[in-house]
């Protein structure tokens, strides 16, 4: 078997003006997508998406990846994916040259399962659970409006729904971000998990105020407090805290996150399929997460083939460590609007009682809704 074609896909829904929403570093105005579709010479067809600017990872590929990948075996995916690594090693081991090569080998990987009939999780090396835990990502800024009131409702809501934990976005500054942790906290009662993102809006004296401020408020874990590059600063805060920190979304490859994890950086890893390598990479980043007994949970943001290339890994990810009542495995589960995570696997991810069950379907296990494609499809 060989790949015989390779399309990059570029796709944008813009947001009405009131669905706009903003976390520490940006706002969101539009969702634009680069989705990879690789066809094999017997007509199997598989799917991968890159995080990042969709036009830069189109250009990447179309320019530069595709010709070491079309007429490849699909099952070479250590191979292609050093192929492709070293093709750009010497301009970036960071950053969109890694982004649009996780779109390569998650493609390769939905191709693999499908040729055997199999959800990757079973060429993983199988199943280690039989549900997970989703999480609500969402409680962003707005522009207008009792800003604090509605986060409540909006976390209220999401208890409603079922979900089991709740993540909260700060970064805002000390008193908004403290004042917003209360509301939630009020509004999902003790039994709900929350969580706070900060996406990296502060120093390490700054994260740490806050977090001791947050203290008292139950906090599963506190998200990208600093900087990615500033490697001291989380060792600083994970001294200073009782809070489990987490990271790892901004960090690539097993290079970028050997440090995190070799110098305990971090409690729980967040490496992201889409962004870090794909899920060649995302395995061997659990793996030695495993051997600093880091906790390591997907980290999700994009259309319906992030979700599902999440869930595909969440369910092999061993229990570290193993007991009779292992703590699960969370599975992030964006809520902002995005037409392309709820509708282009059909539907939106099912949950059960707040859980979320094996998949069964072969490769990623999803069926991707091309009309959609061509509905949003932004010629480039
Ligand atoms: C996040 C990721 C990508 C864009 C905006 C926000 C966030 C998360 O940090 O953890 O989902
Ligand atoms: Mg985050």
């Amino acid at each position: 078997m060989k790949i015989d074609s390779l399309e990059t896909i570029v796709v944008s829904q813009t947001l009405d003006g009131g669905e706009s929403f903003a976390y520490s570093q940006f706002w969101y105005d539009t969702r634009t997508i680069m989705l990879l579709k690789l066809v094999t010479d017997t007509g199997l067809v598989g799917w991968g998406e890159a995080f990042g600017p969709a036009l830069v990872n189109k250009q990447l590929i179309d320019n530069v990846y595709a010709p070491l990948v079309i007429g490849r075996d699909p099952f070479d995916t250590e191979v292609i994916w050093e192929d492709l690594y070293n093709k750009l090693r010497d301009h970036g081991q960071k950053g969109v040259v890694i982004e649009a090569l996780s779109a390569i080998d998650i493609a390769l990987w939905d191709i693999k399962g499908k040729a055997l009939n199999l959800p990757v999780y079973k060429l993983l090396g199988g199943a280690f659970r039989d549900k997970v835990m989703p999480y609500a990502t969402g409680l962003y800024r707005r522009r207008t409006g009792d800003i604090i009131g509605e986060l409540a409702k909006e976390a209220a809501g999401y208890a409603e729904q079922g979900f089991k934990a709740i993540k909260l976005k700060v970064g805002f500054g000390l008193d908004t971000d403290l004042e917003a942790v209360i509301a939630v906290r009020r509004a999902i009662g003790d039994r709900v998990k929350l969580m706070v993102d900060a996406n990296h809006a502060y120093n390490a004296n700054t994260a740490i105020k806050l977090g001791k401020r947050m203290e008292e408020y139950d906090i599963f874990w506190y998200e990208e407090p600093v900087p990615p590059e500033d490697i001291e600063g989380y060792k600083q805060v994970k001294a200073q805290l009782a809070i489990p920190i987490a990271g790892g979304e901004a960090e690539f490859t097993r290079y970028g996150h050997y440090r995190l994890l070799h110098e305990r950086a971090v409690d729980i890893v967040q490496p992201d399929c889409c962004v870090t390598g794909g899920i060649s990479e995302f395995r061997k980043i659990a793996a030695l997460a495993t051997v600093h007994q880091i906790q390591c949970y997907p980290h999700i943001w994009g259309s319906a083939v992030a979700v599902y290339t999440g869930l595909q890994c969440a369910f092999s990810l061993p229990h570290y460590p193993p007991s009779l009542n292992p703590d699960p495995v969370l599975l992030e589960l964006d809520r902002t609007p995005n037409v392309f995570r709820e509708l282009l696997a059909g539907g939106p991810l099912p949950i059960r009682d707040g859980w979320v069950d094996l998949p069964t379907q072969p490769g990623l296990g999803l069926s991707v809704d091309e009309e959609l494609i061509a509905k949003y499809r932004v010629n480039v």
